[in-house]
């Protein structure tokens, strides 16, 4: 068809160059990826780029144009597979693959019959660039002729690629700070790093897990099961069974810090609604109720709430760990005749909610879908948490009763963006912008909270339920420091850092008068124990790490992931002791039993996770099975 001769490596470019623009027309027009800005829209365009150039680029060392050529159809049939699996599986899940799904069919059991109505002969078109390949090697002739710079010329082409690579990360660092460690978000990675490169990190990250899970058996749990027996707090008398038989209903509070409570900023009050329920006679409020969150932000403190476990310290564990056995909160009340569910509308491949949530043992996830986001409805990160909360308790309503339903709101977000009308007080004034409109995000949560407790006794769900509220984790990171000292007019030591980890925490028990303020020392650990002893189940059986605060015997002694804890009488960060009372510097010698503790509770807890230990663990009689068997074939 060609007469003229074509240069040398023509065949390789031309694969390059089909596979990058295919792959980008296929982000555009087979997956919904959400672009916000003329940056990531660059991003999206450059990412297939780096890893197609050093695949197909491997052909460079082929002595033969055959062999060379048989290897490029070969790795662009791979690409174009990878690529076509994950749209046939987009159309039903609306979510990219990832290895664990691959691997665990039996969560996904549909996937086989559902793959086969995904398949259309059109799909063709997804191997464009494998027909236009094997076009070029039929009808154009290139120039054989050997310049000898091969060698040199290769290295140039790896630099290059190697170039792309690190651009195109630096452009993903810029726009999605931690990206990597933190993975929030496989929509995030694809978007980001590129389809082909989000396929090997997951490899990596899924070897890297299931080689440790491989490595572990059950002996390591005797001595942590020893520490938690010995630690373990029975359950409070006076609040066991307290609710028996309501729903459950937990609200996620986004980015709710204590500060704000109680608090006025210009002599604006922030959170009148739950200002008055720390004085209500129905509500237990825990102003000494610290987030022991680390990378996974809210999905560690979900990860927390519902297995009273630590999250991981180098990763975010509902994604990294979201194949393991668990004994969650959801779980046990299912057992007992619980409903349970999840409200929250984002995308349900956000912190991998979607798999996580199937080892959570969640009845039902109802995500952005099951939501509608009429016009004004949505601000910032996504639907406004008032409209949300009017949904949610819509939804409940249609539930079977009991039920669990726990609801994460999405308003209170960095960057704190509202619309005009939702700003129901002025900014702050200080350095910090982000300081500035946390107040007015917070003042219109609170009024969402309001509208919680509205909607829930229009629609009679009030009187038979019980509503946990907390904090999930900070708002206000401590680049903020300089505004956070203008506004509590005082220095920001490590002291007052480890103190702004404080997250309001609210138990509202209609009818009960039980309401007061609790000072008790707590965490989110605690929070599994303490909410199913009010609900009439036991937990002595259980691995977990926390106790119930109402219990006399709860233990004073909350560990932040990264080892900082506050006891009693003291608050231990920065490698100093203080007093927690006066944040005065103390004697060393205070805090110094402790710190081992802390770090040994850490990695226990780390090591239930990373070798799935609780595979090995009979939760109905609390025995253990060293040898894993048993258990490993009820699974
Ligand atoms: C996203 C929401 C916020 O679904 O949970 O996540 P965060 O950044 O707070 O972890
Ligand atoms: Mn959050």
């Amino acid at each position: 068809m060609f007469k003229t001769e074509w240069p040398k490596h023509s065949i390789l470019a031309i694969a390059i160059v089909a596979t990058w623009l295919k792959t980008y027309i296929v982000y555009k027009t087979s997956f919904s990826i959400t672009i916000d800005n003329a940056l990531q829209e660059f991003i999206l365009f450059i990412n297939p780029l780096s890893l197609v150039l050093f695949v197909y680029g491997i052909s460079l060392f082929f002595k033969s144009d055959k062999g060379k050529n048989r290897y490029l159809v070969i790795a662009t049939v791979i690409s174009s597979l990878v690529l076509y699996a994950n749209v046939a599986f987009y159309r039903f899940f609306s979510d990219f693959i990832t290895l664990p799904v691959l691997l665990q069919t039996n969560n996904f059991g549909d996937l086989g019959s559902s793959a086969s109505e995904s398949v259309f002969l059109t799909d063709i078109a997804y191997f464009s660039d494998v027909i236009i390949l094997l076009f070029a090697i039929k009808f154009i002739k290139v120039n054989t002729g050997s310049i000898d710079s091969a060698k040199a010329q290769r290295k140039a082409y790896f630099i290059l690629s190697a170039a792309i690579l690190f651009f195109n990360l630096g452009l993903s660092e810029t726009e999605r700070p931690q990206l990597l460690t933190r993975s929030f978000d496989r929509e995030m990675l694809v978007k980001n790093i590129g389809m082909y490169n989000y396929h090997l990190y997951d490899i990596y990250v899924q070897s890297k897990s299931q080689a440790q899970r491989a490595l572990a058996d059950g002996s390591e749990l005797v001595e942590v099961n020893n520490y938690i027996r010995s630690n373990q707090a029975d359950a409070s008398e006076e609040m066991f069974g307290v609710a028996k038989g309501k729903n459950l209903i937990v609200v996620s509070l986004e980015s709710l810090q204590t500060f704000p409570i109680n608090n006025k900023m210009n002599g604006q009050t922030i959170t009148p609604f739950m200002n008055e329920l720390t004085r209500d006679e129905d509500t237990v409020y825990f102003p000494n109720f610290y987030h022991q969150t680390g990378l996974g932000k809210t999905s560690d403190s979900e990860f927390l709430f519902e297995n009273s476990l630590y999250p991981l310290s180098g990763s975010a564990v509902f994604f990294t760990h979201s194949g393991n056995t668990f004994h969650s909160l959801a779980e046990k009340l299912g057992d007992n005749g619980y409903h349970t569910a999840v409200q929250h509308p984002n995308t349900k491949s956000f912190w991998n909610r979607d798999m996580m949530y199937e080892s959570l043992k969640i009845d039902e996830f109802l995500d952005i879908n099951s939501f509608e986001i009429g016009e004004g409805d949505a601000v910032n990160w996504g639907m406004k948490d008032i409209p949300f909360m009017e949904q949610s308790v819509s939804n409940m309503a249609e539930m079977p009763q009991p039920f669990y339903s726990r609801l994460i709101t999405l308003t209170n977000h960095h960057p704190f963006f509202l619309d005009e009308e939702d700003k129901f007080i002025g900014e702050y004034d200080s350095v910090s912008g982000t300081v500035n409109r946390y107040f007015q995000t917070v003042r219109y949560m609170d009024e969402s909270v309001e509208v919680l407790f509205e909607e829930l006794k229009a629609k009679g769900l009030y009187e038979n339920s019980i509503i946990v509220m907390y904090g999930d984790h900070y708002g206000i990171s401590e680049n903020h420091n300089e505004a956070m000292a203008q506004y509590l007019e005082k220095e920001i030591s490590p002291y007052e850092t480890a103190q702004l980890q404080r997250v309001p925490l609210f138990v509202h028990i209609p009818g009960s008068g039980k309401g007061h303020v609790n000072e008790e020392v707590g965490g989110q650990i605690d929070l599994r124990p303490t909410v199913l002893h009010m609900l009439g189940l036991e937990t002595a059986k259980d691995m977990q790490f926390g106790g119930d605060l109402f219990s006399e015997e709860h233990e004073e002694f909350v560990v932040f992931r990264d080892g900082r804890f506050i006891t009693e009488n003291n608050v231990y960060a920065g490698n100093l002791c203080y007093d927690r009372e006066t944040g005065e510097e103390t004697d060393a010698a205070e805090c110094e039993p402790y710190i081992d503790q802390a770090l040994m509770e850490l990695d226990y807890s780390e090591s239930i996770i990373t070798g799935d230990l609780l595979r090995f663990y009979n939760k109905e009689d609390g025995q253990l099975q060293p040898n894993g068997e048993i258990m490993e074939i009820e699974k």
